[in-house]
């Protein structure tokens, strides 16, 4: 505590004085009127004396105390505000993100929320039906890669999530085997994809070609296959059981490439799936190849790879993209099986409306890249 006297003419001067000098916070303890010492002060007015203090601390402690007060109460509104804001923004996004799918609107050059572009993209993906765990695996990893501050554009989000999809398809090239054989569900176009790949083979590379079908379990089967083989000049074998495949591949010695058609089996039926097992045994090595449809629904599409395991089809090929618009089939089927793609078809066309899978951008098709 300070404590200071002022002498003055008269109580305001004083007062200014003692503020001028010990501040706002200063007490005034006693105050009178005085004499100046000596003969002087009989012959002039008589002074205001006054006696103040002050305490250094209390000055310190009382304002910073309002001041922290004020600030905690202004935070307080502050955050309230953000809050609201926040909340505002989130319901806005979500509407927009409906919006702007079910309007079909081409968002890419929007910049917006990190938040908001992934809600836009997972809905957006969550119509292709992409697998859910799938889904999460890779907005987990985009998420973090988008984890430096500011805001983005949905295309650049869009960039960061078609790469971690790329990344989750394993995709092969190349020519495979000398013995290709095409596995999978009734009706999905494994005779089709065999005859495009057969005259891919025998125009294209020039190589020598051979068809067999184990297929003589449908009405029209063998004939649908010799029609192709005709057509392309190719020889034709038909085998009734798994030990004249041994015969049947020596006449065909000669041949670059072998090529064979089995009977689509319903994916349920174990004992079918044994049977065709029972063929496939007698041919390895070989490309094992699972043709699926990309219109098969996603449930399904696990369920044929789980049913379609134990015949050990070691690539995959996707067939009918020209009947659907949603594409997760496509990403979901190399997910699911852990196998690589090797092709792609899109329509009914012998031998045009097939593409190797390292020639188109997978994960682009989700986006419609095409
Ligand atoms: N739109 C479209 N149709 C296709 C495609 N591939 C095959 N198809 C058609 O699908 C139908 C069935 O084709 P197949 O090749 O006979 O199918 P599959 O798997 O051999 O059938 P099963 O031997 O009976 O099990 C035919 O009408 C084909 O023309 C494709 O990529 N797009
Ligand atoms: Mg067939």
């Amino acid at each position: 505590m300070k404590i200071r006297k002022y002498l003055a003419s008269n109580m305001k001067e004083g007062m200014m004085r003692v503020k001028k000098d010990l501040g706002m916070e200063a007490v005034i303890l006693y105050s009178r009127k005085v004499r100046r010492k000596g003969l002087r002060g009989f012959f002039t007015p008589k002074q205001m004396e006054i006696i103040a203090a002050f305490d250094p601390k209390s000055k310190e402690s009382s304002s910073n105390g309002a001041i922290l007060k004020k600030v905690s109460e202004k935070d307080q509104e502050i955050s309230a505000m953000a809050e609201q804001l926040n909340e505002l923004k989130d319901q806005i996004s979500e509407i927009s993100t409906v919006a702007s799918i079910n309007d079909d609107e081409e968002p890419s050059s929007k910049i917006v929320t990190k938040k908001k572009s992934s809600a836009y993209w997972r809905s957006y993906l969550e119509h292709h039906d992409l697998d859910p765990t799938l889904l999460e695996e890779v907005f987990g990893e985009a998420e973090a890669d988008a984890a430096k501050p500011g805001r983005m554009s949905h295309a650049r989000m869009a960039e960061i999530l078609r790469a971690k999809v790329a990344a989750k398809i394993n995709i092969t090239n190349g020519c495979g085997s000398r013995t290709q054989i095409f596995i999978g569900p009734t009706g999905v176009g494994k005779t089709t994809t065999l005859a495009k790949l057969a005259a891919r083979f025998s125009l294209q590379n020039q190589e020598k070609v051979g068809l067999i079908t184990i297929d003589h379990y449908r009405i029209g089967a063998v004939e649908q296959l010799r029609s192709y083989s005709e057509i392309m000049d190719l020889p034709l074998e038909v085998v009734m059981n798994p030990q004249d495949l041994f015969k049947v591949m020596m006449r065909l010695e000669a041949c670059d490439r072998i090529l064979i058609d089995t009977a689509g089996r319903s994916t349920g039926n174990k004992e079918q799936l044994d049977d065709l097992g029972s063929y496939l045994d007698m041919l390895q090595p070989a490309d094992i190849h699972l043709v699926l449809s990309a219109t098969t629904r996603r449930q399904d599409v696990n369920y044929i790879a789980e049913c379609f395991k134990p015949l050990k089809y070691n690539r995959l090929i996707v067939t009918k993209l020209d009947e659907t618009n949603a594409y997760g089939t496509v990403i979901n089927s190399a997910y699911y099986t852990k196998m690589p793609l090797v092709y792609l078809t899109d329509g009914q066309r012998v031998p045009e409306d097939l593409k190797p899978a390292s020639e188109v951008d997978l994960a682009g098709l989700l986006w419609r890249a095409r």
